[in-house]
């Protein structure tokens, strides 16, 4: 762990930006309004701070724990400058689709961001039924831009290696490692599901087949640096913008402290996994066409990542033997294994830790179905995903499932 640092609070955040040049230029002391902690996510200290006249900006610190279970959970808050290098990284390939990074203070693990304050997170849109067209491509142009810009298809090998090993993010991968691609289909102590879940939590650990592809999803995910990946694309971690009054619209992928390299279907997958959990609660709310519209997700993000990815494909850096057979063979990797890990992490939100607000603000008596249709959907998406790995057909499969366990 670091030496301690001091930990921002509303009332010094103001100095703390006043301090600093490079955010007195975007956000000038007297233009500033109020200031909000707004973290509601498991790591991390959020703060806006308003300006009175526009945009303010963001501040994002990480504490030296998981903020989600207490000082009890000691975290390395370096992974702030993982996420530093993540916006960096990304920003420079697709610097629409995400914040622009004003300064990152490397002695306090600050992030100073863009205010996304006219954006909403994804996930809270999606609970309150709201359907953001075009989102999902961009995610999948996102993906597909990291894909290649920051691997060896795009970047010149030694660039690629010095990347690669700046990027490693141990503590952070191990979060993912046990609670997305070990805890659910084992007894864990922090695992949990409503009592009436409590048999489809047992099916999934008596599921050999499935713990079969788990183990194979975890070992390719610890060994396959295939690219700057995000690390945690679930739709919590994009924020939208609808068009409106002139503005257009907008979509922005933040939050990527879990960025590492590694295998490009992790980032389709969690996207993927949260598509289905929106249609779990779309299904169980009796919505079923926006249930439709939230399954039909999988393959524009699928689409949009092959189209994106093929354009790029002429401008590899190496076409000797990373010919147009490589890319097909690439594609049909990363196929694969975005419904794999899309099943693991739909079953980690209804079974492990960081469970959804799609499915955990439902009543108990629609809940339990819908945990249970995303636990067979996820396991159908994982031991069936070699033989048929087409999104469009797996969420036709999954959409079956979620609409016959759903309950009243
Ligand atoms: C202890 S961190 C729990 C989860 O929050 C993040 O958003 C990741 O999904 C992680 O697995
Ligand atoms: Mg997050």
């Amino acid at each position: 762990m670091p030496d301690a640092y001091e930990i921002l609070t509303p009332g010094t955040v103001v100095d703390y930006i006043a301090g600093k040049p490079a955010l007195t230029a975007v956000l000038p002391r007297d233009r500033i309004g109020d200031v909000r902690e707004v973290g509601d996510g498991n790591l991390n200290l959020v703060f806006i701070i308003s300006a009175t006249d526009g945009p303010g900006i963001v501040l994002k610190q990480a504490l030296p724990y998981v903020r989600l279970v207490g000082p009890e959970w000691p975290m390395t808050p370096d992974r702030a400058a993982k996420e530093a290098e993540a916006l960096r990284s990304h920003g420079a390939l697709v610097p629409s689709l995400v914040p622009t990074l004003y300064d990152y203070d490397a002695g306090r693990y600050v992030l100073a961001m863009e205010d996304l304050s006219d954006h909403q997170v994804w996930r809270h849109a999606l609970n309150h039924g709201e359907r953001h067209e075009g989102v999902a491509t961009d995610v999948g142009v996102y993906v597909a831009n990291v894909a290649f810009g920051t691997s060896v298809f795009g970047m010149a090998p030694d660039a690629q290696k010095a990347a690669l090993a700046a990027a490693v993010n141990p503590e952070l991968c191990e979060i993912t490692e046990d609670l997305v691609l070990t805890e659910p289909t084992r007894p864990a102590r922090r695992n949990s599901v409503l009592a009436a879940n409590e048999p489809d939590a047992r099916d999934l650990i008596d599921d050999d087949a499935t713990v079969r592809e788990m183990g194979w999803l975890k070992w390719q995910f610890m060994t396959q640096a295939e690219a700057l990946i995000h690390g945690d694309l679930h739709t919590g971690s994009i924020m939208v913008r609808a068009a409106a009054d002139g503005v257009p619209r907008s979509t922005k992928v933040f939050d990527s402290e879990f960025a590492f390299y590694g295998p490009v279907g992790f980032d389709l997958g969690l996207a993927y996994a949260n598509y289905v959990i929106a249609a779990a609660r779309a299904f169980a709310l009796g919505e079923d066409e926006r249930a439709a519209w939230a399954l039909g997700l999988l393959d524009e993000t699928w689409r949009a990542f092959d189209m994106t990815l093929r354009g790029l494909w002429p401008e590899r850096l190496d076409p000797r033997v990373f010919t147009d057979a490589t890319l097909e063979d690439f594609l049909s990797k990363v196929a694969v294994d975005g419904i794999g890990y899309g099943a693991a992490e739909a079953m980690r939100r209804i079974v492990g830790l960081a469970k959804t607000a799609d499915i955990e603000t439902l009543p108990e008596s629609l809940r339990e179905g819908a945990a249970r249709g995303v636990l067979r959907a996820s396991r159908m998406m994982a031991t069936t995903r070699h033989a048929d790995p087409v999104a469009a057909s797996i969420a036709e499969r999954a959409g079956e499932i979620l609409l016959a366990t759903r309950t009243r």
